[in-house]
């Protein structure tokens, strides 16, 4: 009885704030993505118009290449396509390790540009998705920005419609089952945020926060005057709470965390076509023909269909 009232008596001074300070745990730069990151090889499973290469193959063709402070991943820009065959090559990496609590900070010199194109900087386990959850950084179709920060769960998680963002609500059910799996979406106010806008201002930094209580994502443009020391400089920790408001803020108020979302794998991916760029194809894009047509026939424009990151530094 005596400790134990004695240990609830220390409890406020022991117990560490919710300060949200988080030492460095992964500090991924160039040729460091090759061992921390696996090649996947699979059928795309959002049908796209690809063809993800092994890592032998992608090395073999530069759709991958990695100096000392560079880390390239694009799909390929030489070969016209048959129509009968599969898609054009490309790549899609996840992360060897997962993640729960944790900051996952992207610094990103360029992000593939182009008609066709979808990339993704995002995390899920995809043994169990939806259940396990998704988290979407960075994702868009067709080059049309802004980016749009997403989270994808099974049902029971929803978003309040008021939350301390800068960006804007869309739907607020992040149920994969509702509308084909729109999830729960925010879109930044920032041009910047993506496609080829992002790329003439150099990149930026994308950042997740996850906690068992909420999930933040925040984008600081390459020369924006509010972007945190510690994320510029790749410090060897990082206090979020000095961060501002974030993109996009999912509050635990109606999805208890870690019910909808469990141990995470960080995956990028660049897929061409498919489920979302295709259908929305050519929608207000501009862009020529059809989708897999264009894909197919047009190698050189996927010239800047390329991810250049200078570094992935994960805090937990
Ligand atoms: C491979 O890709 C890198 C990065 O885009 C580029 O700098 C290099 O010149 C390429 N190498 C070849 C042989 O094309
Ligand atoms: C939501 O988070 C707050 C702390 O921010 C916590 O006090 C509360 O218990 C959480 N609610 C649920 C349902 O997990
Ligand atoms: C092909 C592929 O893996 N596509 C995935 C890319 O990333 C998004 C997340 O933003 C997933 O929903 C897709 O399944």
């Amino acid at each position: 009885m005596k400790h134990c009232f004695f240990a609830l008596a220390l409890l406020p001074f022991v117990v560490p704030s919710l300060a949200a300070r988080y030492p460095l745990s992964d500090n991924i730069v160039g040729t460091a993505f090759l061992n921390t990151f696996d090649f996947q090889a699979i059928a795309d499973p959002t049908h796209g118009r690809v063809n993800y290469v092994d890592q032998a193959t992608a090395q073999s063709q530069n759709l991958t290449f990695a100096s000392a402070d560079s880390f390239v991943l694009r799909t390929d820009f030489k070969t016209r396509l048959n129509p009968g065959g599969p898609g054009r090559n490309s790549v899609r990496i996840r992360s060897k390790k997962v993640y729960t609590t944790h900051v996952a900070v992207f610094n990103i010199r360029h992000m593939p540009q182009g008609c066709g194109t979808w990339p993704a900087v995002w995390e899920t386990n995809e043994p169990s998705w939806p259940n396990g959850g998704e988290i979407d950084i960075l994702e868009g179709v067709n080059d049309q920005g802004p980016n749009a920060a997403t989270l994808h769960t099974n049902a029971g998680c929803t978003m309040p419609a008021s939350r301390a963002q800068t960006g804007t609500s869309g739907q607020l059910d992040c149920n994969a089952a509702v509308n084909g799996n729109t999830g729960c979406n925010v879109f930044s106010n920032d041009a910047r945020s993506y496609g080829p806008t992002f790329n003439t201002n150099g990149g930026g930094w994308y950042a997740v926060e996850r906690t068992s209580t909420f999930i933040k994502v925040w984008f600081w443009s390459r020369n924006d005057a509010a972007v945190p020391a510690d994320v510029k400089d790749g410090a060897s920790a990082v206090n979020t709470d000095s961060w501002g408001t974030p993109a996009a803020y999912f509050p635990n108020t109606s999805c208890d965390i870690p019910q909808h979302f469990n141990q995470h794998n960080i995956i990028i991916n660049l897929t061409l076509c498919g489920d979302w760029a295709g259908s929305v194809y050519p929608g207000s894009s501009g862009c020529p023909s059809t989708c897999v047509d264009f894909v197919d026939n047009n190698p050189s424009s996927f010239v800047n269909a390329y991810f250049d990151f200078a570094s992935l530094t994960v805090y937990s």
